[in-house]
């Protein structure tokens, strides 16, 4: 019977409006007078989750027989953004689903844009997680994501008289189709308590972490479809809940409040996520979230590879961890206190487990955004892994004694303890000695990861340990879901989709760079994308844009070290220069729409101002008729996920200006360019790897490089420095108050005085570099042949690459395929 019932749903017109019926009357309770758009998406929903289930639940069966190591992403963020539209295409169903929801009345298009955006991450470093599932989903390799279910994901971003006005992201209002809740997978978590000493039945002094406060950690699946596989594996998201419903004790004593506050306290715990992006912040709750992630994943883990009653010395033959970032670094403590406290295995046994079994991805060397815990907090929350954590410095130190004796400098620089009041954990210091493999995520990056903050650790470890992953993004979402035009080109130029599952075959599509009939399809996409941008943002702010106007876009994190502040005075220039210029002399000019999106973290003073200063600029530059033909600018609110589907295919050039040296990738600079997009950037994280691929004449560079701005740093040389004479004549016109009154402009202003992101120096070569793209998209058959030529040479940056990549230089694990029979 099981075999008979449980067989994935026919995928014809009938069985999927059957479908969707069913769950509009049976699961959602609605009738036909009672369908509106919202009702229509969440039953469709449910229906495509469905055929998600089957597959997950084949994968789930093929790999408990097969048995293979497997891969655990652990990252406190996935940007996952919706699911519909991407479900739909990875598993081939969109097709059937359009005409079978056109048959019931409703556009596919429509349902899709009803879904709320799973936003659990703050930008990057949340995308790329979501990125990694995906090509992990496709390539078929066993492997699991971990996370945290926030109820509340990245705040909403409004505008209120140009400032950034923040609102809770509660996404979960309507219930989520795309997740299942498991309340028969839970587990304890502990907090605080004390430590025990005693010894045991061998006479080995032993440590017992005993008492604390409890809460419980519920599991929720998110399943994530492979791309043309039926491989489908699973995010695990942690909710908390209270260890006991409700304590009737002090209720019944008319203490209500205390008995309502434990619980609470209990649900706070995974209740927002911190908008906090390349910032540390020494929040008590957001420790509590870290190690209530690390603790239900490693028991969840755990128990997995006690099913098969292996000994723990196969655990990292079994078991490969990666950690993204320094967020969950305490799970490497918690591995080696449950093998020694838990399990009995001696210290060396239990070390020997944990470092053949982590890995650690740094995604970033600004010693602002490096995770440092005071000790006071950890013994609070965590005694015994405090404990732990002094223990293996101890032993580490000794080690590192021993290769470089009396070296009491380095010893204090290689320390996981900070010595000072209070002293710190320096967790990059512990997931670095902890793990086998340490990675950054460019060329460059990974240098600067190896000559800055683990140079010592180099010395030491030797460099074998020390290795690159340049990161990629997934093609299916950021190509054929965002940009179905192209897509649709590529496939037909390629005879398939085949390219889509190993990108180096866009490669080919070089032959056409010069042929005028593609370089017109390639660009009508363009222009098409370009409408559908300007519709958005005609229906988000009131703005006109013209289609044919250069589309230049800034969207990322609000930060100094990226620089809008370089992008929004270089806007001021043009503008001043547009207003001087003679009408002969305007219509020279290559009309430009400037458009910048992102969210600024709600403590972060400077970037709020960036903002405003953006929006000042906009009010005044798009009600100025003398320029309106040739300047636009604008600012979209509530960067997300979905808003840079639209965004990116609609790209003439895209700008990633960071101080060389401080971005350590990027990754929407990879989805601009596979768009065809071309990038104005500096010589800093992946924008290097892309201008190798691309040739030098497909991408605008400028900017000091990374040795000189290290040079300049070191020698203090950005303070006071005597400003670009450009840059001042911008100063100028802000202080003249053309913008608003410039009094609210002067701490931004101010930070240029001690020009740390060298803004100054860089200011002219970034206006020089402005006037080569406007030269070159002048001339339309070469700008499309340099857009052309520049996307077809992206193979390198899609996710599977990276994927593979971590799978056989890291992980050492291999594809597990679903094969039919399961
Ligand atoms: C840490 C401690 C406490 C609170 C918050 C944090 C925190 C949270 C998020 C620190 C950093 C982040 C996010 C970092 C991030 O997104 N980094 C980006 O990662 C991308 C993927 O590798 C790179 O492409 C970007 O260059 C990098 O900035």
């Amino acid at each position: 019977i099981w075999n008979e019932f449980s067989k994935e749903e026919s995928t014809d017109e009938a069985t999927i409006q059957k479908s969707f019926i069913r769950h509009a009357t049976k699961t959602l309770a609605r009738s036909s007078y009672n369908m509106d758009q919202f009702a229509a998406y969440q039953a469709t929903a449910h229906s495509v989750r469905d055929h998600l289930i089957d597959r997950w639940n084949a994968t789930q069966h093929c790999h408990s027989v097969k048995d293979p190591k497997r891969v655990y992403y652990m990252s406190l963020e996935f940007l996952i953004g919706r699911t519909l539209d991407n479900a739909l295409l990875n598993l081939n169903l969109k097709d059937h689903y359009k005409r079978a929801i056109g048959g019931i009345g409703f556009t596919i298009e429509d349902l899709v844009d009803e879904e709320v955006d799973a936003a659990l991450g703050n930008g990057g470093l949340g995308r790329l997680a979501a990125c990694f599932m995906d090509s992990l989903a496709t390539l078929d390799y066993p492997a699991w994501g971990y996370g945290i279910r926030y109820e509340y994901g990245i705040f909403q971003q409004k505008l209120v008289d140009g400032y950034q006005t923040e609102y809770p992201d509660y996404w979960l209002t309507f219930g989520n189709p795309w997740e299942i809740q498991r309340l028969d997978v839970s587990y304890d978590v502990r907090f605080r308590g004390y430590v025990e000493k005693y010894v045991d039945v061998s006479g080995q002094t032993r440590y017992r972490w005993e008492g604390g406060e409890k809460v419980v950690a519920v599991a929720n699946d998110y399943p994530i479809p492979g791309f043309q596989t039926k491989n489908c594996i699973n995010i695990r998201l942690w909710s908390s809940k209270p260890k006991k419903e409700f304590d009737f004790a002090s209720f019944n004593e008319g203490n209500y409040d205390k008995s309502v506050e434990e619980q609470k306290a209990a649900e706070n715990i995974t209740s927002v996520l911190y908008p906090n992006d390349n910032h540390m912040v020494g929040k008590v709750l957001r420790l509590k979230q870290q190690y209530f992630f690390v603790s239900a994943t490693l028991q969840d883990i755990i128990r997995r590879f006690k099913k098969t009653s292996r000994p723990w010395s196969e655990f990292p033959q079994q078991v490969s961890i990666q950690l993204n970032d320094t967020h969950p670094t305490l799970s490497i403590v918690e591995l080696q206190r449950i093998l020694i406290d838990e399990e009995g295995l001696t210290w060396d046994e239990a070390w020997d487990i944990v470092t053949h079994t982590y890995s650690y991805t740094n995604h970033t060397v600004l010693p602002e955004a490096l995770e440092k815990w005071a000790v006071p907090l950890i013994s609070d929350l965590l005694p015994r892994h405090m404990m732990i954590i002094f223990e293996l410095n101890l032993y580490f130190l000794q080690r590192v004694e021993k290769l470089f004796p009396g070296d009491r400098d380095r010893l204090r620089r290689m320390s996981v303890i900070e010595e000072g009041h209070p002293q710190y954990v320096r967790m990059a210091h512990l997931a670095a000695i902890g793990s086998h493999h340490v990675n950054g995520v460019a060329e460059l990056h990974s240098e600067l990861v190896k000559t800055t903050i683990f140079a010592d650790f180099v010395e030491f470890f030797g460099k074998e340990k020390f290795v690159n992953v340049t990161n990629g993004v997934t093609p299916r979402r950021w190509l054929h879901q965002a940009n179905p035009g192209l897509s649709t080109l590529i496939s037909e130029k390629l005879g398939g989709t085949a390219w889509l599952k190993d990108l180096s075959q866009l490669d080919k599509i070089k032959a056409f760079a010069d042929d005028v009939g593609f370089q017109n399809r390639f660009m009508d996409i363009k222009y098409k994308n370009k409408i559908r941008l300007a519709e958005y943002v005609k229906d988000v702010t009131g703005v006109t844009l013209s289609p044919d106007a250069l589309f230049d876009v800034q969207c990322k994190r609000l930060h100094e070290y990226k620089r809008q502040h370089m992008n929004i005075f270089g806007v001021i220039h043009r503008y001043e220069k547009l207003k001087s210029m003679s009408k002969a002399e305007l219509e020279k000019v290559v009309p430009r729409v400037v458009i910048f999106a992102g969210k600024a973290a709600p403590g972060y003073y400077t970037a709020k101002l960036i903002i405003k200063l953006i929006t000042s600029v906009a009010n005044v530059v798009n009600a100025d008729p003398q320029t309106s033909e040739y300047l636009k600018l604008i600012f979209i609110p509530n960067y997300n996920v979905s808003v840079a589907e639209i965004l990116i295919p609609a790209s003439d050039l895209s700008q990633h200006i960071s101080t060389a040296g401080t971005e350590a990738s990027g990754t929407s600079n990879m989805k601009f360019v596979l768009n065809g997009g071309l990038i104005l950037g500096t010589v800093d994280g992946a924008n290097i790897e892309i201008g190798e691929e691309v040739g030098k004449d497909n991408i605008f560079f400028f900017g000091a490089l990374t040795a000189e701005v290290e040079d300049i740093r070191h020698h203090q040389m950005y303070h006071n420095v005597a400003m670009d004479a450009k840059l001042q004549g911008v100063i100028k016109s802000i202080q003249s108050g053309r913008y608003g009154d410039s009094v609210i402009f002067e701490p931004l202003l101010g930070t240029l005085r001690s020009d740390y992101y060298l803004l100054s120096k860089d200011f002219t070569p970034y206006l020089e570099a402005m006037e080569r793209v406007d030269a070159a998209f002048k001339n339309k058959s070469a700008w499309a042949k340099k857009c052309i030529t520049a996307a077809a040479s992206m193979g390198k940056f899609s996710s599977d690459r990276s994927i593979q990549d971590y799978a056989k230089r890291i992980w050492k694990i291999t594809p597990v395929p679903t094969t039919e029979e399961f």
